[in-house]
């Protein structure tokens, strides 16, 4: 929070702020007391005499911009910063979906609305749905248009009734902003096509190969099967076309800094159609230079700082989520560091818990979780995750070899292990997964499947096996309660609250076939849905038990993130332990048993937890057993011990 907005709120607190003028005087104090920061990011990136006519043009767009901005929208952005951090509290819980797949379209996601506050959740990260190309398009990643609605889910009154009525019942919205890059059939991209050389600069455009080929000396391959290289020849300009993720994906050029201004307009345009948290897709890769990896660069970070201040001046209610899917170290930075601390993105994805609870599933192991958790930086006070068990992407597994070294395995054949756990190259293995994009090269690999299936139901039900079957449901249940106690804002993947199994239906659809991310992408399974309170059937234990836990966590302040979470050193090698602590001596211990067989832990390692405290679990409801001095866990249980 901007300690210099809430003074300003403050000294304007009697004032009417819906009169336009109060508005418009709080906007002013905001850009003065943020053009410094704004000017020095803008001139790191762009310097020299030869920018400030650029420069100029952002400090006119900034006005004309906060205009834009519908009034009920300024209103909610000066609540917000009143509020605080809203987006630590433990009162959200998240679900992240495709709105065909869901409901078909936005006016069917308007009557599923009940179905979420059935469940518990009051957050959407709705998966794109602005314009994209007819054919292969990523799932919309490919862009044609920043801001408008594609027809397939209505229109963009649709989508304003929807955000309306979201905001109605205080639910959040999430959306994309895909600002790495522009489909191939986007308006610049046109041009460009077209000769427009003006256009072209818009995107890294190269005459010949020597570029491309310096570039490709350390640039790494995102879809190395479908996508091989970094460049794609465009036959209409005869040019090569940076193009990092799908050769349909140009990336864009942000060392032009009129990219960064028409984006940041079209930032704001998505942001005024009600959106409370824009995900940065793939900002990692924003900023590239000749002789690195271009990712995660330190003008990346520069940049990112940029939109996110000017974004603090015209609509500062809005935060960012980074999709930094990249190793540890580098994913914290995306809160901002040094002096732009905390004026980055307000939240990212802790994609290292999610990857190191498929390594503890697979290995029964907590050990190497432990290890990368202990040596994660602490983020910002004012920051917070996504915790989650899986997305609509690959599982990649972009955790440190080091530490896999230090916990005494190898790391080669460990990550081996791993692909082979879950692709179905391990008999005795219950998950069934695919592999995506496989790289014989490096032997790299990543992970696709859908929870249930990754977690043994689809094999469990196949063999129709009643003890497997209970097995897996009970691991579904029990990372759902680690997303949802461990901190941050949960975001479950539509059909995982149900124990929905792999789609294969992307196999028949040339234009998905390609791509096994889309086996973990159901379409949402209504008719089961219907009979959740009449049948006992995997769906509705599933369903229920979640909505238990969402409704423990929403009782308990201790779940709000304000970094009060304590690790407990492993105990017990198949055991994860964390405590969730309040400063008013209130605290919720959270233990799960990771291993097959049953553990035990002794009294004495849970600290304020043991029998003297008779500790409740609050899932079961009742008090904690301990034999002779030990608390049994049973295969894949969780327990929720709270103190008072
Ligand atoms: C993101 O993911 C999206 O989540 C994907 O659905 C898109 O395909 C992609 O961008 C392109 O828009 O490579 O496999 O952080 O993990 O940015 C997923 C690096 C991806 C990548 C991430 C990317």
């Amino acid at each position: 929070m901007n300690q210099a907005s809430l003074h300003q709120i403050n000294a304007l607190e009697n004032q009417d702020l819906t009169k336009a003028n109060a508005l418009n005087k709080l906007f002013k104090q905001r850009l003065s007391s943020n053009l410094p920061i704004i000017k020095d990011l803008f001139f790191s990136l762009y310097p020299g005499e030869n920018h400030t006519t650029s420069f100029k043009k952002l400090l006119l767009q900034l006005p004309a911009l906060f205009k834009e901005r519908p009034t009920p929208l300024k209103l909610q952005d000066i609540h917000r910063l009143k509020q605080g951090d809203w987006y630590q509290s433990e009162q959200l819980v998240g679900m992240q979906l495709y709105v065909d797949h869901f409901s078909k379209d936005l006016k069917g996601l308007e009557s599923k609305l009940g179905y979420f506050e059935k469940l518990g959740v009051n957050f959407l990260h709705l998966m794109p749905i602005t314009p994209r190309p007819k054919g292969e398009n990523d799932g919309g990643y490919a862009v044609n248009s920043y801001h408008e609605v594609d027809k397939r889910f209505g229109t963009k009154k649709d989508l304003l009734r929807l955000t309306e009525k979201m905001r109605d019942k205080n639910m959040y919205l999430m959306l994309d902003f895909v600002a790495n890059h522009t489909s191939n059939e986007f308006p610049w991209a046109k041009k460009a096509m077209a000769g427009d050389l003006k256009y072209q600069k818009y995107y890294h455009i190269y005459q010949d190969r020597t570029i491309p080929d310096a570039f490709e000396k350390t640039l790494s391959e995102i879809f190395p099967m479908t996508s091989p290289g970094n460049f794609t020849f465009n036959p209409e300009m005869q040019k090569w076309v940076m193009t990092v993720f799908n050769q349909y994906q140009w990336d864009l050029n942000y060392s032009n800094p009129e990219v960064f201004i028409v984006m940041l307009s079209d930032l704001l345009k998505l942001a005024n159609l009600g959106v409370d948290v824009v995900r940065l897709d793939a900002l990692a890769f924003m900023w590239k230079k000749l002789g690195t990896l271009s990712q995660n660069l330190p003008e990346a970070h520069t940049l990112i700082s940029l939109f996110r201040m000017c974004l603090q001046v015209i609509a500062p209610g809005v935060v960012f989520l980074a999709e930094a899917i990249v190793a540890p170290n580098e994913i914290i930075k995306y809160f901002g560091s040094g002096p732009m601390k905390g004026n980055e993105c307000e939240i990212a994805y802790n994609a290292t818990l999610m990857a190191l609870l498929w390594d503890a599933i697979a290995t029964k192991k907590t050990i190497l979780l432990y290890k990368n958790l202990y040596n994660l930086p602490t983020k910002p006070e004012e920051a917070t995750w996504i915790s989650y068990i899986r997305c609509h992407d690959d599982i990649g597994l972009g955790f440190d070899d080091r530490y896999i070294n230090e916990v005494g395995w190898d790391a080669t054949h460990h990550r081996k292990f791993l692909l082979d756990y879950y692709c179905q190259n391990i008999e005795w293995s219950p998950a069934k997964g695919e592999i995506f994009m496989y790289n014989p090269k490096t032997g790299d690999g990543r992970i696709t499947g859908s929870c249930a299936s990754l977690l043994g139901l689809e094999k469990g039900l196949e063999h129709n096996d009643e003890a497997k079957i209970n097995q897996a449901i009970d691991k579904i249940i029990m990372m759902h309660g680690i997303i949802l106690s461990y901190g941050g804002i949960p975001l479950i993947y539509a059909g995982d609250e149900i124990g929905a199994l792999n789609d294969y239906s992307y196999l028949k659809d040339n234009n998905k076939k390609e791509d096994s991310r889309w086996v973990n992408r159901p379409y949402q399974d209504w008719e089961n849905i219907a009979h959740l309170d009449s049948k006992k059937t995997y769906h509705s234990r599933i369903f229920f038990a979640l909505q238990q836990l969402i409704h423990l966590r929403k009782q308990n302040r201790v779940f709000a993130d304000s970094n009060n979470l304590v690790l407990f050193d492993g105990p017990n090698p198949h055991v994860f332990i964390y405590e969730r602590t309040s400063d008013k001596d209130e605290g919720v211990l959270v233990l799960c048993n990771f291993s097959e067989s049953p553990q035990t832990i002794a009294e004495i390692s849970l600290g304020r937890y043991g029998s003297l405290a008779k500790p409740k679990d609050l899932i079961s409801g009742r008090a904690t057993k301990f034999i002779e001095g030990k608390l049994e866990l049973k295969p894949y249980q969780l327990f929720w011990l709270s103190k008072a």
